[in-house]
């Protein structure tokens, strides 16, 4: 019996590797282990062995039994393999498919410049809410009662509490609160999302994103303010910037400017970016009015400081040389992917 065992093992082992087809493999099957093959005959067999030989060639025989099933599934999913490779079910000449890389926007990249450029000189990043209080957005920043920006044509005005709330026209709020929490000195930047009620066009949008900056001190100047532009300008634009200081007026500070930079693109020649008057007009700063210390209780006689403010979508359109605010809001990813 050991005999036939060792023989069938040869037999079984030899036509193994002659299976080529799936024709083959059931055929196998069929020979050597299905229900009435070789092997099952074997095991029918070992009813007539002898009791004392019984263990020893009932063990070869589930041994042998074990081996072909193995060596059989084998066979079996390697002819599986190769015919959907033949019969072309896996096109392997088909190119792979691209992995989209994404990518930071163009707003997020230039608010990650401003910041860096301003935490590098020792500015602090602090955040607020963007539906404010009408103290935080307009009192306290010393806009009268009747100014035209509390109007609703130019403020979003929370209906639930129409009047009291509004969505926050700019992040001025988030200094105040600042100023509220904390003793002087001060020295901390606001990036966030501000809201108009504006016609929406390629120019001005119902939304944008703002950086504004406070200092405040002992002893702070106009020329210490002038210094930190000038400083911002060279690292967000090139080192040969020029700027210009034009008187202007916001409620908040006194006095009041805004500032040109030299267009980087003409070199002041004039160009359809600079609208060919060879300047640009980065941002609107000042010193903050005593009015405004008042309302934090800072004492003016005391302390002094400087803010300034500026527009993330207006510096990105310069920097990228981009003439419509609304493509930064319509994730069209023809637009997103040359950045
Ligand atoms: C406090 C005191 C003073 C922030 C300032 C500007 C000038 C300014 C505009 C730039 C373009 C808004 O985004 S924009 O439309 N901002 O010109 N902002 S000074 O002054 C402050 C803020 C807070 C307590």
């Amino acid at each position: 019996m050991l005999d036939e065992i060792q023989k069938l093992k040869e037999e079984a082992t030899a036509s193994l590797t002659g299976l080529r087809t799936q024709e083959d493999t059931e055929n196998f099957r069929l020979q050597f282990l299905s229900r009435k093959g070789s092997v099952a005959q074997l095991f029918e067999k070992l009813r007539d062995v002898p009791k004392e030989d019984k263990p020893a060639i009932g063990k070869s025989l589930n041994e042998l039994r074990t081996f072909l099933e193995s060596e059989f599934e084998s066979a079996q999913k390697k002819i599986a393999g190769e015919k959907r490779a033949d019969t072309g079910s896996i096109d392997l000449s088909i190119p792979g498919r691209k992995r989209y890389i994404g990518r930071r926007h163009p707003l997020t990249k230039t608010a990650e410049e401003i910041k860096r450029i301003f935490t590098c000189i020792g500015f602090g990043i602090a955040d607020g809410p963007e539906i404010e209080d009408d103290y935080h957005n307009f009192e306290a920043l010393n806009f009268p009662p009747d100014h035209p920006a509390r109007d609703m044509q130019d403020t979003f005005f929370v209906k639930a509490d129409a009047g009291k709330y509004v969505l926050r026209t700019h992040t001025s709020g988030v200094q105040i609160r600042v100023m509220e929490n904390n003793k002087p000195p001060v020295r901390v930047i606001m990036p966030g999302r501000v809201y108009r009620n504006e016609a929406i066009s390629a120019r001005s949008y119902c939304l944008f994103h703002q950086v504004e900056g406070l200092y405040v001190d002992k002893n702070v100047s106009l020329a210490e303010l002038k210094g930190t532009v000038a400083y911002f300008a060279k690292e967000f634009f090139n080192a040969e910037a020029k700027l210009r200081f034009r008187p202007s007026f916001f409620p908040f500070t006194e006095p009041s400017a805004e500032v040109d930079v030299n267009c980087f693109l003409c070199g002041g020649k004039g160009c359809r970016i600079c609208k060919y008057s060879g300047w640009l007009e980065i941002m609107g700063c000042g010193m903050v009015d005593p009015n405004v210390f008042k309302y934090v209780r800072y004492d003016p006689n005391e302390v002094s400081g400087y803010a300034f403010g500026m527009g993330i979508e207006r510096l990105a359109l310069l920097r990228y040389g981009i003439d419509d605010i609304r493509l930064f809001f319509e994730n069209d990813l023809r637009f997103l992917n040359q950045f």
